[in-house]
């Protein structure tokens, strides 16, 4: 009896992007920012704190362009969040039937201050897959071997199965994000002609403000 084995195994990395940092720091402490005045205090009241400075900054305000926004001046600039966290890292479907849809999810949950919010999508991808989605829906029609991902969630980008391909954007929501969770569906299928094997990859997510 000849033993059947199609193995599909994902593994999930998180990336979050490089930022370019002027901050000062030590053993003890961390500024990510400084004003060089003359004068300062700090004021308090019942109701109020004040942090004031005294001095001669130039060039406050913002300034924008295409790629960035710059807010020059005491206290503009405050460092921003931005989280991914994966409740699963790895997916796996196991040794499925032929001709049987097998899905396997994990939920993607971000969080930012970022005031234009942010996009989640796949930035690399290695290993071995069944053959990729290419007409929109895992589901074996034609009994071909299929895989592919599907999103959910209220800032999805897609609603159909699409192939797992590096740049493939996930979700985004073009505002501050609290709890913001996109469910990742993967689903295969996998035929009777299908190559017996094992067949896993290792994907890495990023996430960026947009
Ligand atoms: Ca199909």
């Amino acid at each position: 009896m000849r033993v059947i084995k199609v193995l599909l195994a994902i593994s999930l990395v998180i990336s979050l992007p490089n930022i370019a940092w002027a901050a000062m720091s030590s053993t003890n402490y961390y500024i990510y920012s400084d004003s060089l005045d003359y004068g300062g205090d700090l004021a308090t009241s019942t109701s109020n704190n004040l942090q004031d400075s005294v001095g001669s900054e130039i060039a406050i305000g913002d300034t924008t362009s295409t790629s960035y926004e710059v807010k020059a001046g005491y206290q503009g600039m405050k460092i921003g969040t931005l989280t991914l966290s994966l409740d699963s890292n790895t997916v796996d479907f196991g040794k499925p039937a032929a001709n049987v849809l097998v899905t396997s999810s994990l939920v993607a949950t971000v969080n930012t201050d970022s005031d234009s919010g942010y996009t989640l999508s796949v930035s690399s991808i290695s290993g071995s897959s069944l053959i990729s989605v290419s007409d929109g829906s895992v589901d074996g029609s034609g009994s071909t071997e299929e895989y592919g991902l599907k999103v959910t969630g209220n800032h999805s980008a897609y609603a159909d199965d699409r192939a797992i391909v590096a740049g493939l954007i996930l979700s985004s929501n073009f505002s501050p994000a609290v709890n913001d969770q996109t469910t990742l569906i993967f689903k295969a299928v996998r035929s009777t002609d299908t190559v017996i094997q094992n067949y896993s990859q290792n994907i890495i997510l990023t996430v960026a403000a947009n």
